[in-house]
């Protein structure tokens, strides 16, 4: 990315919405989970197109959860909590195979929430590489640790391909326009406390539902 494209873009941006999305009483406000999400996906593209395929599901998937925000029952998609809370009273989610709701909010937040638990892996990595760190290992390695185990053969193959044309640490410090490589050290170093936040309040509020495998 040029300097003029940096001028608008930093990454802390795109975590602080993480900050923003966990309310006074830790639930999970979507339309904050959604915009930090966006604020990825906005980074993976300028990553290149070979993110294109990873990025594309992720912006259906956040089009499909911001469809319900803005619809007729948005109230009702206010918190993470509140979601479940409504679709599964009124029976909207494919609790064991996929039936009359495939693109439910429950099901649909599940794909994200998984991918999160990759972020929080990667960022951890990435926040204590050494100087010759590879990202493409970090990146395969946390993935092969969480996302991979619900993805077939056929994407798992995609992935480890992209992983490949990652920038090196440098350029991918450079890219987050967050400041020097400690810099981004310090700034990891705040932010991943909350992603692991987030990710173990929905961990927990889908185990309790038993919602952690819905189709
Ligand atoms: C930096 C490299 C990014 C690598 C992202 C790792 C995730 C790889 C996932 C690849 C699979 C995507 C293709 C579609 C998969 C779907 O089948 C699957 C299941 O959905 P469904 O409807 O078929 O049941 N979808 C998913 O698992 C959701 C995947 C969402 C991935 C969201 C990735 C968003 C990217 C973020 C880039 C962040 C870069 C962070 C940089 C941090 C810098 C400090």
């Amino acid at each position: 990315p040029t300097a003029s494209e940096n001028q608008n873009f930093c990454f802390k941006d795109e975590l602080d919405a993480f900050k923003l999305s966990l309310s006074p009483n830790k639930e999970v406000i979507l339309e904050h989970y959604l915009a930090g999400w966006s604020g990825l996906v906005k980074f993976l593209n300028r990553l290149g197109n070979v993110f294109g395929f990873i990025s594309k599901d992720a912006s259906s998937k956040i089009q499909i959860l911001k469809n319900f925000l803005n619809g007729e029952h948005g109230s009702e998609y206010f918190t993470v909590q509140s979601m479940v809370k409504y679709e599964l009273e009124n029976n909207l989610v494919d609790l064991k195979k996929a039936g009359s709701h495939p693109e439910s909010g429950c099901r649909t937040l599940l794909r994200l929430h998984r991918a999160l638990r990759w972020l929080e892996l990667f960022l951890e990595r990435l926040r204590t590489s050494q100087e010759d760190g590879k990202t493409s290992v970090m990146c395969a390695d946390a993935y092969n640790e969480s996302l991979a185990q619900f993805h077939p053969w056929v994407i798992r193959k995609a992935a480890g391909l992209a992983f490949c044309m990652l920038p090196g640490r440098l350029s991918f410090f450079e890219a987050m326009n967050v400041g020097t490589p400690d810099q981004v050290v310090a700034m990891l170093g705040e932010a991943l406390p909350v992603v692991v936040e987030v990710y173990q309040i929905t961990q927990d509020l889908y185990a309790k539902h038993d919602l952690l495998d819905i189709p």
